[in-house]
């Protein structure tokens, strides 16, 4: 069953705070495809895209950003950053007329990987509502 088998995969990718993939892109031991870098942050194509362009913005150090849901204000400054990457990313990929800013947060929003990542999307006619 289709909901059945969302449901398991998302408590599986509950948030352990261990360390993830993400870690290895980071370090360039796991290589990707940079579109935007700088010394706090690190955007690259998604391996699944869902878009013609698709990209993962994510803080090189998570500082504890396993998910949007556990910032604090403390992180702002880095929040911002990342908002503005993706900005970025748009402009660079040349979707800045129209494009869209993701964050899965936990189970119910099937968030796979606990290191906050902002997924840009484009290229294509987004649907409203989300999926
Ligand atoms: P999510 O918001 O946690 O569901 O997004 C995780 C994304 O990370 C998802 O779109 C994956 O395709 C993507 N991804 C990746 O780009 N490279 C990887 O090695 C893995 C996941 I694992």
């Amino acid at each position: 069953h289709d909901e059945e088998a969302v449901a398991k995969a998302a408590a599986i990718n509950a948030d352990s705070g261990a360390p993830t993939i993400i870690d290895k892109i980071v370090s360039k031991e796991i290589p990707s495809t940079i579109v935007y870098e700088d010394d706090k942050v690190l955007a690259f194509k998604d391996i699944n895209p869902q878009a013609p362009v698709h990209v993962l913005v994510i803080p090189k150090c998570r500082d504890g950003l396993t998910q949007l849901g556990k910032a604090e204000q403390r992180h702002g400054e880095i929040l911002g950053q990342l908002l503005y990457a993706a900005r970025m990313v748009a402009e660079k990929e040349g979707i800045l007329d129209g494009f869209r800013v993701v964050i899965n947060n936990g189970p119910s929003a099937c968030q796979s990987v606990y290191h906050l990542h902002l997924h840009v999307l484009g290229g294509r006619q987004m649907k409203w509502p989300p999926g």
